[in-house]
């Protein structure tokens, strides 16, 4: 990697998580600028429905979808065509991840907060969702296990899946998305599915899509999630309110955190790994070892020119958003890994575990050298669609919590609220709002002489 950031020698007691955050690689990437290219787009959408959307995959994706909504009989031969070995992986994928996130379910709780006074905290799903799956370099059908899986452990009742339609694919797939994408929907059961990719599937979601006759062929959902590029992340922006999103995903990132125990050649694999996706991609190396970060660098030397993405990988690893890190010790390791808050951190150390239960922002830590990022993009059981350029510090990555609401259901007695009553008052006349305390006194006042006559 070529940059590398020297913090050895540091005052770590006064360098603010902000601060050292602001000295670390990270990519760039300018969402507000996006917004004027997506702006015109989602109104198109807005307008135009379904015609504006097969004009818009036809410019954007290069070919035209072959209809809007994905037949069922193209979603069935999808499954159908799928390599046995995909399909049995696939399967094994979503085994694991419903392992995990049926753990994650919650159960409604009801506290007694008085007697005759109760608050239930009932847990819904949201009604209808958009699940977005991007096609670009890459085509990720595990991204379709990843939102379906949280989605329908909800229970979200309606539940549709958009993804670009693919310029090269062949026969009854022409103009549709990737037919492994295809299978991974028909595996989970989700029929539908939509040939929409970028911003304007976004758009889809948030306003519904009407074709020429009036007709309503797409529904419009209350949450859009999963990752996507720049403009995706710019249309989430631009419809958040009318739409609940998950985040506004950027380049995939991996962060290690080694010691002089750590194996170059694994470390070097894994940066490689994640650095594959995208020349934006971010892979960081934190380490107390200059001799590991030396080996590392050989490793990287003789391992990039082999992998078969090499250009988009010497690209992303070379870029600004990657490097290595220098630091005193482990627990200035820990303070610089903190205040970067990858989406991936990779614990290469002694006493990994122990090490990894101090971490406090991350999206995901992957424990020692069995635990390889890529573990977790496919079959650990845990959630890919992560927080990204340092929103990990306030949010988690994609769960059943993700798709579900918890509505405070609040049952008072009349004795129960007579005892709290003054209570309400006194805060509300606090506030001159006095209003609120006489919808309390009003239940409890004599009958006006108008109801006894
Ligand atoms: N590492 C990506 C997810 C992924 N990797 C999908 C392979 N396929 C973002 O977490
Ligand atoms: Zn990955």
């Amino acid at each position: 990697m070529n940059s590398r950031i020297d913090l050895r020698g540091a005052a770590w007691e006064s360098l603010d998580s902000r601060g050292l955050r602001d000295t670390l690689p990270r990519a760039e990437l300018d969402v507000e600028a996006a917004l004027d290219v997506v702006r015109p787009i989602c109104e198109r959408v807005h307008h135009a429905g379904v015609t504006a959307l097969l004009d818009l995959g036809e410019r954007f994706d290069k070919v035209r979808p072959s209809s809007l909504r994905v037949p069922v009989e193209i979603l069935q031969s999808a499954l159908e065509t799928l390599d046995p070995r995909v399909r049995a992986a696939l399967e094994e994928s979503i085994r694991r991840a419903r392992l995990v996130h049926v753990d994650q379910r919650r159960t409604d709780t009801t506290t007694n907060v008085a007697p005759g006074g109760t608050v239930t905290e009932r847990w819904v799903p949201v009604n209808r969702v958009g699940l977005y799956v991007p096609g670009g370099l890459a085509v990720y059908p595990s991204s379709v296990v990843m939102n379906v899986v949280p989605a329908q452990v909800a229970g979200v009742p309606s539940l549709a899946v958009a993804s670009p339609p693919q310029a090269h694919n062949t026969g009854v797939f022409t103009g549709y998305p990737h037919p492994t994408i295809l299978a991974a929907c028909t595996l989970l059961g989700v029929d539908e599915v939509y040939s929409v990719g970028g911003a304007q599937a976004v758009a889809m979601f948030a306003y519904g899509a009407a074709d020429e006759t009036g007709a309503v062929v797409c529904e419009p959902a209350s949450l859009v999630t999963g990752p996507g590029n720049v403009y995706v992340a710019a249309a989430k922006r631009l419809l958040k309110g009318l739409i609940g999103i998950d985040a506004e995903a950027g380049p995939t990132e991996i962060a290690i955190l080694a010691d002089d125990s750590a194996d170059p050649e694994l470390i070097a694999a894994d940066l490689i790994s994640q650095a594959e996706h995208d020349e934006l991609a971010a892979s960081v190396l934190v380490t107390d070892s200059e001799a590991l970060a030396d080996r590392v660098d050989e490793a990287l030397k003789r391992r990039v020119p082999t992998t078969k993405h090499s250009d988009r990988v010497s690209i992303a690893l070379s870029g600004r958003q990657s490097g290595t890190v220098l630091v005193d010790g482990l627990d200035e390791g820990l303070q610089v890994v903190d205040a970067y808050g990858a989406e991936h951190l990779a614990i290469q150390t002694r006493d990994a575990a122990g090490v990894a239960a101090r971490v406090t922002n991350a999206g995901a830590i992957f424990v020692g050298d069995y635990a390889p990022v890529s573990l977790g993009d496919y079959a650990a059981g845990s959630n890919h669609v992560l927080p990204t350029g340092g929103c990990a510090c306030h949010s988690s990555g994609l769960s059943v919590q993700s798709f579900l609401r918890g509505i405070h259901v609040v049952d008072y007695s009349r004795a129960a609220l007579q005892e709290v009553a003054d209570t309400v008052v006194t805060l509300a006349n606090a506030e001159d709002l006095p209003a609120h305390g006489e919808a309390v006194t009003a239940r409890f006042a004599p009958p006006s002489p108008a109801d006894v006559s």
